[in-house]
């Protein structure tokens, strides 16, 4: 089957590194596609930020239907554009924020969620009440540093690590979701440093769409999961026009 990783943002390091995270959870039969789009920010640290990835993401999953992807994983843990992508796509489209969340509930009664800034701290918030997690989620932790700063050096891997200690210890806490694309590379190693399930979105993500496609269960086409309705669109969004 074939996979589609997404990055919103339009940094190629961070999509070599989700790519690899990727690939090395999926089975053998499983080709995954990494990709960012071309047109975008260079990261995703607000609503407006994510308000305008999701064009590119939506470009992207535009073009998979058409090179027959079986199913998307949104490799940012706004999972901007979800419902959107979900009304383009045959196949099942998982985010890496509620494919983090439901994988913590079924290894863990209670998981903290680490950040990168206070900001998408509260964007994650949001996205803890509309999954129903606020009964499982302890605490959203920031380590208040930008999202490129995980492709800069290694002190923002340090203080993941350093708030995850934080939040074993304070939260009561069974498990804890990285809250970053960009942290796809940590989770083994913080997991095996704090002896409690660490983790990262896109390799939950690409089982959960795996087992999806594999039990041939594709995203509802009733309701408000149905192919965009057909109509022109105005002006340089002229393109996206459904069909
Ligand atoms: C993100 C993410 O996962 N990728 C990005 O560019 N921004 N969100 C976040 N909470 O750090």
């Amino acid at each position: 089957m074939k996979i589609k990783v997404i990055n919103p943002n339009t940094t190629a390091s961070m999509t070599e590194k989700i790519g690899i995270a990727a690939c090395r959870v999926a089975s053998p039969g499983t080709e995954i596609i990494a990709c960012n789009p071309t047109t975008g920010p260079v990261s995703i640290e607000g609503h407006y930020d994510e308000a305008l990835s999701v064009v590119g993401i939506l470009e992207e999953i535009r073009k998979g239907e058409t090179e027959g992807v079986d199913g998307y994983v949104i490799a940012c843990f706004g999972d901007p554009g979800l419902l959107a992508a979900r009304e383009l796509a045959k196949g099942p489209v998982l985010g890496i924020a509620e494919a983090a969340m439901h994988a913590a509930t079924f290894v863990a009664t209670g998981f903290s969620i680490v950040t990168t800034l206070s900001r998408t701290q509260i964007i994650a918030q949001h996205l803890v009440e509309r999954y129903g997690m606020t009964h499982f989620c302890r605490k959203i932790r920031a380590i208040n540093l930008p999202v490129l700063s995980l492709e800069a050096d290694s002190f923002a891997k340090t203080m993941i690590l350093k708030e995850c200690q934080i939040a074993l210890k304070e939260d009561g806490c069974g498990a804890i979701a990285l809250g970053c694309g960009g942290m796809a590379d940590l989770a083994t190693e913080i997991s095996s440093q704090l002896g409690i399930p660490v983790i990262d979105g896109v390799s939950v993500a690409v089982k959960f769409v795996e087992m999806l496609v594999s039990l041939g269960l594709t995203t509802s086409k009733v309701g408000d999961l149905a192919y965009p309705i057909a109509k022109p669109y105005m002006g340089m969004l002229s393109a996206f026009a459904p069909q």
